[in-house]
Parts: structure tokens; C-alpha cells; sequence
């Protein structure tokens, strides 16, 4: 019997069934962790939801915020729904959405093993956060998912403040929360999240620490396993093991075995599709003063209503 966790799979689902065969999963006597962010971008979400789905008897699942986008999508009109990716489009539109999206939303933030010695987060904790504290965070998110009023949550999740504080409350609190489970990478030593900073270590401007190695920390007791940042790679130490290596970007698909006595990495190669370039801003057209005003006014007001966006940017990044 072995216990594995897996990287973000991304909607990779032809990826993910070959890294099962390399490491032999067998539902028998086999577990699996998947670090989250199962769909999105691979172009085989559905298939890859429904493989996950298949194995919930076997497995722990915590979500991304690529998972947390797709259920708050999900909660929108079919004519919102349209507007999102085909990948996308391709489970919202399932005839098994309903089940697939219900299940989703009963996964975690958090999941801990303490006699296993693993704490799962798709992302991150904040400096401050034992792992006692982390999983009470997680469970106060997790109730409201499963509460009456989860379309709530959804509708007050995106934003990038406020920053993390013991005293917040509602839906500040809750955003704060899924923010730094399912987003982090970079952080102040006061835990404020650089959402700008997605690069390797090194490249972050000074005062920024990736989440695991800020001054000051708490004390963890227990081995933590996340996604989320790709261009980290397969990171092991500070007692985290970061295994999200860029399956959806032609990277690969990686599976850590949790009960074994020394470092067991299993990986396959993902999808053969290059990350794409980073977008270069066009020049700014000279335009009048007072154009420019009505413009930026016509921006804010979009900004206000992030309904109205195609792709939320909580499951851009
Ligand atoms: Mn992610």
C-alpha cells in the first residue's frame, strides 16, 4: 500500500492516466492525494473531473483556485457560462455537471494527516499559521462551501485584499482566507501577498519571501505538500514539498510518495504545449486629456462588477 500526492493536473487527463500507470495506482490498496486545480487549460477538464470523481472513495482532493473558479462559474448563467473557455465550457455544459460540481464543492481547503506527518494546501499558509491554525482557517471556509449560502461565498471571493489578520470578519475574512490557501507564492514578512510575483526564487523584488521561507515563520509540525507554482518546480525543503511542475505547459506531471522512508518522485511528461510568451502591452495611443478620463472612468466601472469579465482572474493565474 502507498500513499501519493499529485501535482496540479490542469485538465491533463491523458497525462494524469500515464503517471497512474507509472506508479502503478492500484485502487485496492493504493491512496491519492491531488494538490488541486484539477481543471482548466489542458483541454480535457471533464475527463480529468471525472476521473477524480471516480476515485473519491480513494483519494483527498484540496481545491485550487482554478477549482473555486470553475464552481463560482458555475453558478452563473448559461449565457455567462458561454463566455468562458472551451475547456471550461466543456464541463459546464456536461450533462454530469450538476454531480461533478456538487462533489467539488464538498473537497477542502486543508487536508491533514497526522499520523501519515502531511498537511495538503493547494498554494500556501500565512507566516503566522501552525498547522493547527491552518486547519482551523481551512474548516471555517470548507462549512461555508457546504452551507446554504455558498453562492454567497462565491459572489465575494475575487480580490486581492484585504491582507491576512486574525480580527477580520465576513467576507473579508473568508477572502483573505481562500486567498492565501489558493494563491500565495510571495509574501511580506507581514504575509501581505504579492499576487504579481509568479516567477522562480530570485526574481522577486527585495522584502518579498516565497511563502515558506519568511523571517519569522511559525514553527510547522508536520511535512506540507502544494501546488499552485509552476515555476518553482519540484521544491523539497524549509519541510515543504512543492510539486506542481507544469504539466499544462509542457512540463510534468509529479507524484510524491508519502509513506516512504526517503524521497520518492515518480513524473511523466505533460502536455506538449509551450507556455506562452507573457503578453507585451501595446503603446498607449496619445489621446486627448479628457478622453483618457472617460476611459479610465468606463474602466473602473467594469472593475466594479467583475460578473461582467469572461475569465475571472482568480483562475488566470
Ligand atoms: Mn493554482
Amino acid at each position: 500500500m502507498s500513499t501519493w500526492a499529485i501535482g496540479d493536473l490542469q485538465g491533463c487527463y491523458d497525462v494524469t492516466q500515464r503517471l497512474l500507470e507509472r506508479i502503478r495506482f492500484d485502487p485496492a490498496v493504493d491512496r491519492l492525494w491531488f494538490c488541486g486545480d484539477l481543471v482548466n487549460r489542458g483541454g480535457q477538464s471533464i475527463e480529468t473531473l471525472r476521473l477524480v470523481h471516480s476515485l473519491r472513495e480513494v483519494s483527498h482532493v484540496v481545491l485550487g483556485n482554478h477549482d473555486l473558479s470553475l464552481l463560482a462559474i458555475g453558478e452563473r448563467s448559461p449565457e455567462d457560462q458561454r463566455k468562458v473557455n472551451a475547456d471550461l465550457q466543456g464541463v459546464l455544459f456536461a450533462e454530469d455537471a450538476p454531480e461533478l460540481l456538487a462533489w467539488l464543492r464538498k473537497q477542502k481547503l486543508a487536508h491533514v494527516d497526522r499520523e501519515l506527518g502531511w498537511m495538503m494546501v493547494h498554494a500556501g499558509l500565512a507566516p503566522k499559521w501552525t498547522t493547527q491554525l491552518a486547519e482551523r482557517h481551512a474548516r471555517e471556509i470548507e462549512a461555508r462551501l457546504q452551507g446554504e449560502n455558498y453562492r454567497k461565498l462565491f459572489r465575494n471571493m475575487y480580490g486581492d485584499g484585504p491582507d491576512w489578520s486574525p480580527r477580520l470578519s465576513g467576507p473579508e475574512r473568508d477572502r483573505a482566507i481562500i486567498n492565501i490557501f489558493t494563491r500565495m507564492r510571495y509574501c511580506s514578512p507581514r504575509g501581505r501577498i504579492a499576487f504579481d510575483q509568479k516567477g522562480e526564487p530570485g526574481s522577486q523584488p527585495p522584502g518579498l519571501y516565497p511563502w515558506f521561507s519568511v523571517p519569522g515563520r511559525a514553527q510547522r509540525d508536520l511535512k506540507v505538500v502544494c501546488g499552485h507554482w509552476s515555476a518553482l518546480g519540484l521544491f523539497v525543503g524549509q519541510g515543504v514539498h512543492a510539486i506542481d511542475t507544469g504539466a499544462v505547459w509542457s512540463g510534468k506531471l509529479t507524484a510524491l510518495q508519502l509513506d516512504a522512508e526517503t524521497l520518492h518522485v515518480v513524473q511523466v511528461p505533460g502536455r506538449d504545449v509551450a507556455a506562452p510568451t507573457p503578453r507585451q502591452r501595446p503603446p498607449k495611443p496619445h489621446r486627448p486629456q479628457h478622453d483618457q478620463r472617460r476611459r479610465d472612468g468606463r474602466e473602473k466601472q467594469r472593475e466594479k462588477s467583475p460578473e461582467k469579465l469572461p475569465v475571472p482572474e482568480m483562475g488566470s493565474e
